[in-house]
């Protein structure tokens, strides 16, 4: 297919009929939260959320509790379109919690909770959230050194007030979450996505993937992201399946989870896939109905060696915090390695410029950054097409394959490590004077940290990962370190960061 030639829905897609009670014809009246409340009523008895120590929740449950909490909101005045900064490791009052606000009609900002001081500040200061959830004291206390005027509570929300607030009438227009990202460049920015934009991505994921009641999900995915939050926990409530809650990522945890609790379903991304594929238990995963890659490029070698063992071909998705899922491999018909498959039913994809950028449109993508008009000039084509970032071809069967990124963005493991941000903080290093952070190769994270410093001395890994801290997140620590005398520039004074290699003086030195 040629650059600038949309591709739409395939036909690949026909989905079962309508489980989860939502009328796409209802007028735009729908929200996740009101397809929740229809689950609620069909299966009151049902288990919606199980834990890691198996105990589990049922809808009624989750009804109950997410009204009780959203009470407290409300009696602590919170109203819809306040923003709540949500950080928290995965567990059922941190669901509830998200779930509350979001039937209040509060605006969630989900966190990383391996932030540090600056980067919590910055989405603090940007987001102007009234409350926070967080789990951790030092995190609430980089919050309130932000902004003192933040309401800080911890995930079971145990204020005493309450109130009886009327829930699940947020207009589907109106904002859900704001998530933190740097799109294509800059300072991370909020990407505001709709409850209508939620809930398209939501139904085309349902259809796709044949998700029914009857599916439950092994989620080890932190619920802070897209991937955990709005594809695993969104989309089981609005499958109306069940999902297994799992704080961390542990093979053993996932092996048992899927035999104790005969989950069918599994995402993850590709790291983990690389280290499931390591352990002795792996074709346990056979049992399962379906398992779904992304945030991250798979390789088409894991994939094949997956299959091998397991008979799982892995369905591989694309997908951004902007906008929600765009493309996936089919459930049905040919799922292929090194793609990330076929548009979305409601999405629509072109190729646009050499090299060529894909570019998006649909009812899921969203329509700004928060508070940032001059960026949203940058993301979006006259047109109205979201400029993505990444880099595509077409295959002659209509597959989609991510072949590079226009945007200086590492993904390592599935998080997200903007060069700029790292070189910025290793300057604050008194004996570095230069660094140029770029990503390299890795069988375990897909891509890694690695840094060029201009310093005057050979300061060692340990030493820029004690140093930053202090500063950021600690996955965004470069694993290893060359150094250089002068880093590689153009006429114009920018860095070359294909040249680096050449100019490196000392040996390799990795951690
Ligand atoms: C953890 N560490 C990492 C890392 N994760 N380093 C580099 N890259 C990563 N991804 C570091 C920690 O900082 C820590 O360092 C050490 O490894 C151990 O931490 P851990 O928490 O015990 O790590 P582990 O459990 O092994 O985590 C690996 C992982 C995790 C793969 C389970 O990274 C993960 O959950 N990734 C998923 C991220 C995700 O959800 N992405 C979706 C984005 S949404 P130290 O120095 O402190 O010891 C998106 C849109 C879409 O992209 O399409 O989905
Ligand atoms: P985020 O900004 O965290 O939402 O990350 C979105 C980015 O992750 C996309 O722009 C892609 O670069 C990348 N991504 C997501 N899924 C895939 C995939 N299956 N293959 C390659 N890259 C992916």
């Amino acid at each position: 297919m040629s650059a600038g030639q949309p591709l739409k829905t395939s036909i690949l897609h026909h989905g079962p009929e309508d489980a989860s009670g939502y009328d796409p014809t209802a007028g735009g009246r729908a929200t996740p939260p009101r397809v929740w409340a229809h689950h609620v009523l069909q299966r009151p008895a049902q288990a919606c959320l199980i834990d890691s120590s198996g105990r589990c929740m049922t809808w009624s449950e989750l009804e109950t509790a997410s009204r009780t909490v959203a009470g407290r909101f409300a009696a602590l005045r919170l109203q819809p379109g306040d923003r709540i900064l949500i950080s928290a490791q995965a567990s059922f009052d941190l669901a509830v919690a998200h779930v509350a606000s979001l039937r209040l009609g509060l605006v969630v900002v989900p966190t990383n909770v391996a932030y540090r001081a600056g980067e919590i500040a910055h989405v603090v200061s940007d987001a102007r959230p009234r409350a926070a959830i967080v789990d951790d004291e030092q995190r609430a206390d980089f919050i309130s050194r932000a902004d003192a005027s933040v309401l800080l509570m911890n995930p079971a929300v145990d204020v005493a007030e309450t109130t009886d607030p009327e829930l699940d009438l947020v207009s589907s227009d109106a904002p859900a979450l704001i998530g933190y990202t740097s799109g294509t460049t800059g300072r991370p920015k909020g990407a505001v996505l709709t409850h209508a934009n939620l809930l398209a991505s939501l139904e085309a994921l349902r259809v796709a993937w044949r998700w029914s009641p009857a599916d439950r999900l092994v989620l080890a995915l932190p619920l802070f992201h897209m991937h955990g939050l709005g594809v695993g926990f969104h989309g089981t409530l609005h499958a109306g399946g069940s999902a297994v809650l799992l704080p961390q990522f542990e093979p053993q945890v996932i092996f048992d989870a899927i035999k104790v609790h005969q989950a069918t379903l599994f995402f993850g991304v590709p790291t983990m896939y690389h280290r499931l594929v390591a352990d002795l238990r792996v074709s346990e995963l056979e049992a399962l109905r379906l398992c779904v890659s992304g945030s991250a490029a798979l390789p088409a070698e894991l994939h094949k060696k997956f299959e091998a063992i397991t008979g799982q071909r892995i369905v591989e998705r694309y997908g951004m915090t902007e906008t929600a899922m765009l493309v996936s491999n089919p459930v049905e018909a040919e799922r292929r390695p090194g793609t990330v498959g076929v548009p979305l039913p409601g999405v629509e994809v072109r190729l646009q410029g050499q090299p060529a950028e894909i570019e998006v449109r649909g009812p899921n993508v969203f329509s700004g950054y928060w508070e940032r008009p001059e960026a949203n000039q940058d993301a979006f084509t006259e047109d109205h097409w979201f400029r993505t970032g990444d880099l595509g071809e077409i295959d002659e069967a209509g597959y989609l394959r991510i072949v590079g990124r226009a945007k200086e963005l590492i993904i390592s493991g599935g998080y997200n490590v903007y060069p700029r941000e790292v070189e910025d903080a290793l300057c604050l290093h008194p004996e570095i004077s230069e660094a140029a952070v770029v990503g390299a190769s890795s069988s375990e994270w897909g891509e890694q940290v690695e840094a060029y410093l201009v310093c005057s001395r050979k300061i060692e890994v340990q030493e820029t990962k004690a140093f930053l801290s202090e500063h950021l997140a600690s996955y965004k620590s470069p694993r290893a370190l060359y150094w250089v005398e002068a880093l590689p520039r153009n006429a114009l004074g920018k860095v070359q960061k294909h040249r680096l290699r050449e100019g490196q003086v000392w040996p390799d030195h990795t951690d």
